[in-house]
């Protein structure tokens, strides 16, 4: 491909000059590995952007797509549905935890955030509780690039440019090195500390004006920080003892990520609203799903005027082609039991986080975290480069044959959940090297 025919396309959250300048090109994927431009096999300890939990190319998933697209490509679905929209609802209610029954689809993460905030103000609206319009996000949350969504994140590149528009404030992050470095598994200091601080806030702003808390189970994009233990239910109990909706932003965690469908099961905490995308269809097709909890839809349904009860949707919303592949996305996970494989005790998982923790001592490397099939390696910020660590042993990595993510200073891993032992040998080998090659 010459230099010319890079020049249209403007590339999401890329460096366009350098990537430009040094292509990474992707022709092909199968199973734990990308094939390359110049034909080189690059293994995928991503899942793709966290998102390609039964790997790539399974020949299940693509033909249920193209099957699709020759029976029904396209059905509108505001006032009109087709089967397969009702079929997968079904299959999502059931699998998802409590009662969680009710499933709205958009066509991405970001849709899906700002379609569980909406859901979580018609509810309030609904019932008459019209004051409550401000939402509780996390430092370093990462909720997709809508409005919405980048003004509950607490990622500052993300808003910095655009305004944070919805009202908010945010809870710390959980992140503390000082107690918690080299966490294997959850962390074991701090959390019901930590998730105190919304009553603080709550004090601050009033629970008759809150409308909802969101947060990712474990942060993923901001981090990778797998929440210390307790944290989780005590923010549940907060928000129950102050009628403020729980939204868990699902959208890495959900689909075996955490050992279990949806880290709601794993942790057993159950929100009201719960956010997915990326693993339902895994990422062969683009989709996400707003699962809520009855108590949510029956009130919006019961407290609207006859006609639209709930005034959003989209044009894609339950696409065909979509509800093909997430039905064959989940007919894999169950059929090779990828929901439990990760399991944080289970056998991968826990070679995986031996491998990990091997690089603890290395230079440069302050702080080593998983959970489940999800890890974070941090390094020491270079005085006045911070940020710089990630990408430099990301590149260096992707060279030698290894997909990681650069996330800042550390770098992330969400391997496809059908990895084996000799891919976590293959990429402690060369993350060494990396690291050592980076810190010489
Ligand atoms: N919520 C969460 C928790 C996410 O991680 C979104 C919402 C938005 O999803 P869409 O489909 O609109 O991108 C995400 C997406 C990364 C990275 O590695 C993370 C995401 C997307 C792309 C890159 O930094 N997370």
């Amino acid at each position: 491909m010459n230099q010319q025919s890079l020049n249209a396309h403007w590339m999401p959250f890329t460096p366009n000059k350098g990537f430009k300048a040094s292509p990474r090109m992707l022709t092909g994927a199968k199973g734990m590995y990308w094939t390359t431009d110049d034909n080189r096999q690059v293994l995928d300890m991503t899942a793709g952007l966290w998102c390609c939990n039964a790997g790539h190319g399974n020949p299940h998933i693509a033909e249920a797509i193209a099957r699709q697209a020759r029976e029904l490509d396209y059905a509108p679905c505001f006032g009109f549905g087709h089967p397969l929209a009702f079929e997968l609802s079904e299959r999502l209610a059931d699998l998802a935890p409590g009662n969680l029954n009710k499933v709205f689809y958009t066509n991405s993460g970001s849709e899906s955030v700002e379609t569980a905030l909406k859901m979580a103000l018609a509810y309030h609206h609904a019932r008459g509780d019209r004051g409550r319009q401000l939402f509780i996000g996390r430092e370093r949350g990462y909720h997709g690039v809508n409005f919405g969504g980048i003004s509950v994140g607490g990622i500052t590149g993300n808003y910095k440019a655009f305004g944070q528009w919805l009202p908010t404030d945010h809870l710390s992050h959980t992140q503390d090195l000082s107690r918690n470095a080299f966490s294997r598994g959850l962390p074991l200091h701090g959390g019901v500390e930590m998730a105190n601080e919304l009553e603080k806030l709550i004090h601050l702003h009033d629970a008759s004006r809150i409308a909802a808390v969101i947060i990712e189970p474990i942060t993923g994009a901001g981090g990778v920080l797998p929440p210390p233990v307790g944290y989780l239910k005590r923010i549940r109990e907060i928000c129950d003892q102050h009628g403020i909706v729980l939204i868990f932003d699902e959208v890495i965690c959900g689909f075996g990520r955490t050992g279990n469908a949806f880290a709601s099961q794993t942790f057993d905490v159950l929100p009201d609203i719960m956010t997915t995308a990326k693993g339902l269809t895994n990422g062969a097709a683009p989709m996400g799903a707003v699962l809520c909890g009855d108590h949510i839809h029956d009130a919006v349904m019961e407290g609207s005027a006859a006609g639209v009860e709930f005034y959003h949707g989209y044009t894609y919303s339950a696409h065909p082609l979509a509800c093909a592949a997430a039905m064959a996305t989940m007919d894999v996970y169950e059929q090779e039991g990828l929901y439990q494989r990760g399991a944080a005790n289970g056998d991968i998982s826990q070679y995986f986080e031996q491998g990990l923790h091997s690089l603890k001592g290395l230079p440069g490397v302050i702080d080593i975290r998983n959970y489940s099939l999800i890890a974070a390696v941090e390094f020491e910020a270079p005085a006045g480069k911070t940020g710089s660590t990630g990408p430099g042993v990301q590149t260096n990595a992707w060279q030698q044959g290894l997909m990681l993510r650069s996330l800042g200073d550390a770098i992330a891993m969400s391997p496809p959940l059908i990895m084996e032992k000799e891919h976590v040998d293959q990429t402690i080998g060369i993350l060494e090297r990396c690291i050592r090659q980076h810190f010489d």
